[in-house]
Parts: structure tokens; sequence; C-alpha cells
């Protein structure tokens, strides 16, 4: 087939998971044409069969906002006419499921199918603005195939836009376990604590609904039981605040902030802890990332990240906002070597038996094969 895929470019899972899908289609032997404003973050290195096609967001004096919706609308049709696509699969719904409905409708009648994949707060944060949400539900309405990255996601889509359950399909995220593994990658242990201390990690864009703050205010707690550094990578608007309050607990020695990095999987593989105490997390793919690497996984039963870390068996997932508790079951299980193995072997396994990408691709390729035949056949969805 020939795959058109559009995601943000910039760090971020969705961004993350429609790169690494397109990447495993092509080495299925599909050819795959990237539509987005930049080269996605996890994109590097040429690779047969995958294309870039640059959307470009002119400026003008009289737009104090660049029209990206229309630009990204244009360089879909243009993309789609073209390569001949046969399917079109965009990540996140607002405004990817938008403009390539308008490309759709530009190609009058000889479109090729679209599939929009939602991920988080397309539906529950951004998308639920009253402003947004109702060009958000009709233009998830109009893609031929919707699929959401887990059970709560879904659920929470048919509540708040009134989408049919039966139109939305869990595909959950995945992760390539052969890159993200603990033996793989270079071992920067010996920079981030060089005093054999445990390694506590967070992976995150730092925006509100991640909760910084409360990732710092757990490794303070478990600082004090247990010899630790925290590692924090990403950047956002949150990390002022975080690093204000690494200074007022006075803990600035032991946490370091390292920014963005792309080439996650190498720090990942020095985690001895992952912490997610998020406000909402749809899924959690850093998470999932952090689990294939043999580290276990704290955080809030928030959202979907229940579906992806086995509480009591490869993490501890408690309360939203409990962070004496996140605390507690995170420094017991510093402090426990036996615990500690075997949780870390248990994410190991749930990574490599539920999540593994070679399971997972497969099941976008035989979607994408329903969806055409569908629309081939004038089925309405
Ligand atoms: O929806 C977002 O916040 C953006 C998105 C991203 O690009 O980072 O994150 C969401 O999608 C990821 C990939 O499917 C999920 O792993 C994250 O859990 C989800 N974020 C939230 O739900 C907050």
């Amino acid at each position: 087939m020939k795959i058109g895929i559009t995601c943000y470019p910039t760090y971020g899972g969705s961004g993350a998971v429609a790169t690494a899908l397109g990447i495993g289609l092509a080495e299925r032997g599909h050819e795959v044409h990237f539509v987005s404003y930049a080269q996605p973050f996890r994109l590097s290195g040429f690779r047969e069969r995958v294309y870039l096609h640059e959307v470009k967001v002119d400026r003008y004096p009289l737009f104090e906002h660049p029209p990206y919706m229309l630009s990204l609308a244009a360089a879909i049709h243009d993309t789609a006419l073209r390569e001949e696509l046969d399917v079109m699969h965009v990540h996140y719904a607002i405004p990817h499921a938008m403009s390539a409905w308008i490309a759709q409708e530009m190609l009058d009648g000889d479109a090729p199918p679209l599939v929009t994949t939602l991920h988080g707060t397309d539906v529950t944060l951004v998308g639920l603005d009253p402003s947004f949400r109702a060009i958000t539900r009709f233009s998830i309405l109009r893609s031929q195939g919707i699929t959401a990255v887990s059970s709560f996601l879904r659920e929470a889509t048919v509540r708040d836009f009134e989408v049919p359950e039966e139109r939305i399909r869990v595909v959950p995220n995945f992760v390539d376990t052969a890159l993200f593994r603990r033996e793989g990658a270079p071992c920067h242990r010996q920079v981030l604590a060089p005093g054999g201390e445990k390694i506590v990690m967070h992976v995150s864009n730092f925006r509100p609904v991640k909760r910084v703050p409360d990732v710092i205010r757990i490794f303070a707690g478990i600082r004090k039981a247990v010899p630790a550094r925290l590692v924090l990578v990403g950047d956002g608007p949150e990390r002022s605040r975080a690093a204000a309050a690494v200074r007022e607990l006075g803990i600035e020695d032991d946490v370091l902030f390292l920014g963005k990095h792309a080439a996650v999987h190498e720090l990942l593989a020095c985690a001895d802890l992952f912490l997610m105490p998020s406000e909402s997390e749809s899924f959690g793919l850093a998470a999932l990332e952090a689990m294939a690497c043999g580290a276990p996984v704290v955080g809030y039963a928030a959202g979907g990240l229940p579906e992806v870390v086995p509480h009591g068996e490869a993490g501890w997932l408690v309360p939203r906002g409990a962070v004496a508790d996140a605390t507690e079951a995170a420094a017991g299980l510093l402090a426990d070597p036996a615990q500690w193995q075997r949780f870390g072997e248990a994410a190991r396994r749930t990574a490599v038996e539920r999540f593994e990408a070679k399971q997972v691709v497969p099941i976008y390729e035989s979607y994408y094969e329903s969806v055409r035949a569908d629309a081939e056949a004038g089925r309405k969805p």
C-alpha cells in the first residue's frame, strides 16, 4: 500500500508512535509518505520507502496566525494526488482530521480513505473546549476509520463526543523492544549517578497535565529513604516551576534537567524507576518504553495508564495526587532488590508480550485493508 501519515513532528508520544508506525510499515514493504511541517523528531537516517513531504506554512503580514490547517490540507491533497495514496492516516485529531477531510473533499470522490488515531488531549482536553468540541466531533465522525490508543480513550470519546462505540477500534501504542532494552544502549549510569545512586527518571513534555511538581515531591521523599538521583528528560511550560520546586526543596545536587533527547532509549536503559504521576494519561508511551527497558513504573491510576502498567506486578499505581503513597511505593521498590528484580522482569515481559511493535504494526495494516475494502464497496462507516 501507499500510506500517507500526518503527525506533529515535535517531541511527544503521538509523533513518536506515528513515526515508529511509518518505519514499521515501510519495513513490511509499504511505501510511506509523511506529511508534516518538519521532520518528525524520531525520523532520522535514510530509510527505504520512507518519504517526507514538508508542509509549508507561509507567513504573510495580514495573518497574525498562519493558517496551518489549510496548508496541511493542501499538502495532504497534493501528496494524495501525486503519490496516489491508498490510505491517509492522521495522528491527533486537531486539526489533522479536519485538514484531511478538506483534502478529501477537494479530491472529490477520488480520495483515499482517512484513518484518524486519537491520542489523548485531542479528546480529553483541547477537543473538549466548548469552542472546539463541535468541529472535533465533526472531523472524527468524517473519518472512515477511527482508532484510539486505549479503552479509556475510546470510552471518553464515546461519552464526550457521542461517537458510536463500534466505530472506534482500540489499537494500543507499541515499542520496539529490540531498541528499548536494558542491555542495549551505551550505559550512561556512571555519568548520571556517579556515586552509584539509584536512577529515578521522568520523560515528558512538561505540560501541566504531567504534574512535574509531583515528580519532584515524590523524588524528594524517595531520596530521604534511598540514595537516588532524578533524571528529567524533556522540556515544556512547567520546567521553570519544576526547577523552582527543586530549589525550594534544596535537592539541586541530585536532580538533572537534561532537556529534550530524541535517543531516549539510551537514557531509559539506565533507569531504575520511572515516575508518571500524570493528571490524565490516555496511554503513557514513555512508561511503556521504560518498562521495555526493565524499569518498574510508579504513577497515578489515571486514564489509560492502568491498561499499560500491571499494578502490583510491574509497578504501583496510586490514586491521583497521593504523593505520599507514591513515595512510599517507590522507595520500597528501590530498597528491596528482590522485589525490584521481579517488577523489572514483569515490566519487560509485559512490553514484549503485549506491546511489541511487530505485533501491533500488522493490526494497523489489516485495519487499513478493511477500511479500504469498505470504502471501495461504498459501505458507509
Ligand atoms: O495528547 C497529548 O497530550 C499529546 C500526545 C503527545 O503527542 O504527546 O500524548 C498523548 O498521546 C501519547 C501517544 O499515544 C500517549 O502515550 C499519551 O498518554 C497521551 N497524553 C495524554 O493523554 C496526556
